[in-house]
């Protein structure tokens, strides 16, 4: 241990502690902009600067380590004005027009300039207007708000393993963007979208349908239809100042039958459809000498990773489109044909934990008879804003239930959201076909949780099936490597595209870094769900008497030829 004094108060910290680390341990709040726990530290923004008795300039307190006998000051004038002017010199060259910015009220960069008490911008930047990104279907990269703290360079190369952003041109010209100058649209870039749930301003946002999903409630010639993924749930609540980790799934639906939508029916049926087909497809891929180990679809930042950097693992993919893919091509079918609906009326909205949904909805392998499947999808953060702008008073709404039939779920749909979600509700429904039996124990813990990689070995029926789980593509990426060398000799693996699973997707609730550091978001979203879980009378998808009455009255059997022609795809190189 290393002891010293940060404003006259003395601690001791381990010593690897930073100066940040040890005033933070006793509730000196140093302000930071750039910092991101054990993703972004690089002294850069100059924020957190302190004095160090003996130093002869301020220092960095997020990279400075402690030191034996060390004297700190954070609240000195010299401090206070200095960090100031680095704020004012930050702001200079933004633009500012923060009335009109889509995240007005909930970015750091605001917080901050109010908090050290900026009253003044005494230097006029350049402010020279810089042309706005907004090529792709998932996100929108706008370099006027862009303060190039680096925190999306840090995320998308050390989390993600991908580096699709680093610091281009110089001097005042300087920019954070995809190599040469392409376009997100043009970059290999998967559209996980964490780059946009660390920048603490505007610079990195979705892509919004906002617009296009207002226009289509109020057209009477359209029957709006939307679905909600498991985790939105698990997270929308943070929108309205709930607690991280609050389950808000009665008073979400309220809020969008409140809205007009004309049915508000649940992703976690198609969730448990989709364990119904990828469970049988796995089955048939063992006893009939398939592509092993078969690989999850589900979360389309995967998908796009898979095409770019693993195209020799195509094959390996689940054939089933994701859940609410799936949602959307029956929707358009079997619940068109049952309400007697023209499809061609019927427009399917998907609110999303995820921003690279909405560019999968618009992928030519997401449509039936020239139909989307899906025709709009809205993020976490939009349906928020929806909410907002209809001035409904979300924490003060009642619970209602999903409407029948297509809001129908088990527990283990519900999991989907979470790492290693997938895999256990595909346990839970293959070990009751192998073995013929109801299994009373469905809880397979080995695969929760939020290590990098996790396996086991479950023995279903006198036969043994060994499973992967990985999330966040550069963990998964080591992985892999192994099934590429035929080193891995599993029979099924979970990949996500994002650390934590859809909980923590590109969609989700920005939540600002100094909480980020302390709370693990991967962490307490997923009790949400497993909470929800444990609550459903029906836990396995194989239950889901909507699901059953699905087959017996349209599918027919699982992986049948009709189940094919709409809940399947195939992914080519
Ligand atoms: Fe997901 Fe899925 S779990 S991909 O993470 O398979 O986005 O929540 O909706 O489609 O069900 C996301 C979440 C979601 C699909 C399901
Ligand atoms: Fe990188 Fe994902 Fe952002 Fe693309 S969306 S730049 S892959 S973090």
């Amino acid at each position: 241990k290393v002891t010293l004094t940060i404003d006259n108060i003395t601690v001791s910290v381990p010593k690897n502690y930073t100066i940040l680390d040890a005033a933070r341990e006793i509730g000196i709040d140093i302000p930071t902009l750039c910092y991101l726990k054990d993703i972004n530290e690089i002294g850069a923004c100059r924020m957190c600067l302190v004095e160090i008795e003996g130093a002869r300039n301020l220092q960095a307190s997020c990279v400075h380590p402690v030191g034996e006998g060390m004297v700190v000051k954070t609240n000195t004038k010299k401090v206070r004005e200095t960090r100031k002017d680095n704020l004012e010199l930050i702001l200079s060259n933004h633009n500012r027009d923060c009335l009109s910015c889509f995240r007005n009220g909930n970015c750091e960069l605001q917080t901050l300039a109010e908090d050290l008490n900026v009253s003044k911008i005494e230097y006029e930047g350049e402010n020279k207007v810089k042309p706005v990104d907004d090529k792709s279907h998932s996100i929108v990269r706008d370099p006027n708000k862009c303060i190039l703290c680096g925190r999306c360079v840090s995320v998308c190369k050390s989390v993600q393993g991908i580096s699709i952003l680093d610091f281009t041109k110089r001097g005042i010209e300087t920019e954070v963007a995809p190599a040469f100058d392409k376009s997100m649209a043009d970059a290999p870039c998967i559209y996980c979208g964490q780059c946009i749930t660390v920048c603490p301003v505007a610079a990195l946002r979705e892509k919004s349908d906002i617009e296009r999903v207002w226009d289509a409630i109020e057209d009477p010639n359209k029957h709006v239809v939307v679905q909600t993924a498991p985790s939105v749930r698990a997270a929308l609540g943070e929108e309205f100042g709930m607690e991280i980790g609050t389950r808000v799934t009665g008073k979400m639906v309220t809020a969008l039958k409140r809205l007009g939508f004309d049915k508000v029916f649940d992703t976690n049926f198609a969730a448990d459809l989709t364990i119904m087909e990828e469970g049988h497809e796995l089955l048939d891929r063992i006893q009939n000498g398939g592509k092993l180990p078969m690989i999850t679809s589900c979360s389309p930042g995967w998908i796009r990773y898979c095409e770019f950097y693993y195209p020799e693992l195509i094959e390996n993919l689940s054939s089933c489109k994701s859940p609410h893919q799936m949602m959307g091509a029956i929707l358009k079918s079997y619940y068109a044909q049952i309400n007697n609906i023209d499809p061609k009326d019927i427009y399917v909205v998907s609110i999303m934990p995820c921003t690279s949904k909405k560019t999968e909805s618009a992928r030519e392998e997401m449509q039936v008879n020239g139909l989307k499947d899906v025709d709009a999808v809205l993020t976490t953060r939009e349906l928020a804003k929806m909410i907002k702008e209809a001035r409904i008073e979300f924490n003060k709404l009642e619970d209602s239930a999903f409407d029948e039939f297509f809001g129908d779920y088990s527990g283990a749909g519900v999991i989907f959201g979470a790492t290693g979600g997938v895999m256990e509700a595909a346990i839970r429904t293959v070990a009751d076909v192998l073995t013929g039996e109801d299994l009373e124990e469905i809880n397979y813990t080995a695969v929760r949780g939020i290590e990098n990689l996790k396996e086991a070995t479950v023995n279903l029926g006198g036969k043994e099936i060994k499973v992967a789980v990985v999330h966040g593509t550069k963990a998964a990426s080591e992985l892999l490597d192994l099934v590429k060398e035929g080193k891995a000799d599993y029979h099924f693996i979970e990949v996500m595209g994002c650390s934590g699973g859809c909980v923590t997707g590109g969609g989700q609730p920005q939540v600002p870094s100094k909480v980020r550091d302390t709370v693990d978001l991967r962490v307490e979203r997923a009790k949400a769900l497993y909470e929800e879980d444990v609550l459903m009378p029906v836990r396995k998808s194989h239950k889901n008497e909507s699901v059953q009455k699905l087959y017996a009255e349209f599918l027919g059997k699982p992986n049948s030829h009709k189940a094919h022609e709409l809940l399947h795809t195939h992914y080519t190189k």
